[in-house]
């Protein structure tokens, strides 16, 4: 690499901004500012490593998918040099990237999530405290319903297994950052790149099982969850996260009180030996090492409902600007997204024209994914993918395509998915709030051919 090339590389490291003002800010030809041209196409074909193919078509301001990985939003440019912080965790993949050590957050890197089924060793962990000892007698973990019940329950973990048959399904688990870091200016918490996501087989009985025998009364209109992590603190009197749903998806056939994943007894690190999922939602309303549920008379108000935890804007906010909590509301559904899982970022083909094999992953919270779209020229044209069908709802959808690269060059796969209420993904993450929820732009990785 010559001077000036590494020195653009490094500018997009550190400043992607300037980087992206040298490269397309500079033209003198009016009709052609915004796109890519002359001297600023030269140092940039340089610096991703080949010519831009559809360089016509790249828009003004986008840092390369290329020079992008491994950085952060433009706002807050990551350490090129020290790279993703790996896990060492007993019995999880070392390749899981730390955002954060305390508490213990990880996430799954996109071509992590190749496999149909989330492996266990794969999956992301999140925990806001300190997790409990796992128990030595996993079957006498007990369980409370109460609140505004007619007949409160308490009862074991081995009682809870032979109280109906047990249903498996294989569903999303998404936390409600995923995404975050895509917001510029950076938001509040930790920076999720798409990893905060997986989608596993989980193993239990209907909450609504257990609800119905205690008896709904008319006045519940929302659930609220306690688990026995404690807070960071130490303090056992303070809450680390007490969230909850609408009665009706505490009811719906999904939401499962799970104590098996993947066909193995629930692992501590994801809540065993019994937590809740409520698929579709924010992953903090499935809640880990679960004692207790209250029905309750209201919205629930316990750690993490209220101010602009887990809400979104209602109406748009200015980026950056201060919250007015009347404008908030609390997110339910999660926004639909669609990742490329094979290739990696970055994948190299020899010259010659080529076909590019692609796989992914796409899902949404209520609404069901129909259909994966992908762009190898910035978005101009689109080519649809292969669904496969999902098992059950609240399953992921598998897709495949092939696609062909013409001439040797840099391309961007980026890929859209579209749920059943209309909504796709946007180029850039749009509505923005102060904590960070609901970013689902666009995936999309670097192929360099010849
Ligand atoms: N008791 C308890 N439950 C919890 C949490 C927690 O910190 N404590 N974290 C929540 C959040 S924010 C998410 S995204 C999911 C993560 O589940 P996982 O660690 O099994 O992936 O668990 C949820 N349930
Ligand atoms: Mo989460």
């Amino acid at each position: 690499m010559s001077k000036a090339e590494r020195q653009i590389d490094d500018l997009y490291a550190e400043d992607p901004i300037r980087a992206d003002a040298e490269v397309f800010g500079r033209h003198t030809d009016v009709s052609r500012r915004g796109f890519l041209g002359g001297a600023g196409l030269a140092a940039m074909s340089a610096a991703v490593g080949g010519t831009i193919v559809h360089q016509a078509n790249m828009p003004a301001g986008l840092i390369p998918a290329a020079l992008a990985q491994g950085t952060k939003a433009p706002a807050a440019p990551a350490p090129a040099a020290s790279g993703p912080q790996k896990l060492n965790f007993p019995g999880k993949n070392p390749n899981l990237v730390v955002l954060g050590e305390k508490p213990l957050v990880a996430e799954t890197p996109e071509y992590l999530l190749d496999d149909d089924t989330t492996p266990t060793d794969k999956f992301f962990i999140r925990h806001n405290g300190t997790p409990p000892q796992a128990p030595s007698d996993l079957d006498s973990w007990k369980l409370t319903i109460d609140g505004e019940v007619n007949k409160p329950i308490e009862i074991t973990l081995g009682e809870l297994k032979k109280r109906a048959a047990a249903k498996t399904y294989r569903m999303v688990l998404e936390c409600g950052g995923n995404g975050r870091s895509f917001f510029t200016p950076t938001a509040r918490g930790n920076q999720w790149t798409n990893g905060g996501a997986g989608c596993a087989e989980w193993t239990g009985i209907p909450l609504a099982t257990l609800l119905r025998a205690a008896g709904v009364k008319q006045s519940a209109v929302y659930t609220s969850n306690y688990g026995a992590d404690v807070h960071l603190s130490g303090d056992t009197k303070r809450e680390v996260i007490s969230r909850g749903v609408p009665i009706a998806k505490a009811m719906n056939e999904y939401s499962l009180l799970v104590w098996a994943m993947n066909g193995k007894p629930l692992e501590n690190v994801h809540g065993g030996p019994l937590r809740l999922i409520h698929p579709g939602y924010p992953g903090s309303t499935s809640h880990k090492w679960l004692t207790k549920i209250t029905l309750r008379n209201k919205v629930h108000d316990g750690q993490g409902m209220l101010g602009t935890n887990y809400r979104v804007a209602i109406k748009p906010m200015m980026p950056g600007g201060k919250a007015d909590d009347s404008n908030f509301r609390i997110l339910e559904s999660m926004p639909v997204r669609s990742i490329i899982t094979s290739p990696q970022n970055g994948h190299r083909l020899a010259a010659g024209p080529r076909e590019l094999r692609l796989r992914g992953a796409a899902w949404s919270g209520e609404p069901e994914v129909r259909r994966v779209d992908l762009s190898t020229d910035f978005g101009a044209t689109w080519q649809p993918t292969r669904l496969a069908n999902p098992r059950n709802r609240y399953d992921w959808r598998r897709w495949t395509a092939t696609l062909k690269l013409p001439s040797d060059g840099y391309y961007e796969v980026w890929t859209r998915a579209t749920d059943s209420s209309g909504r796709s993904q946007p180029h850039v993450a749009g509505a923005w709030n102060p904590q960070g929820y609901g970013a689902n732009p666009m995936h999309r990785i670097a192929v360099l051919v010849g």
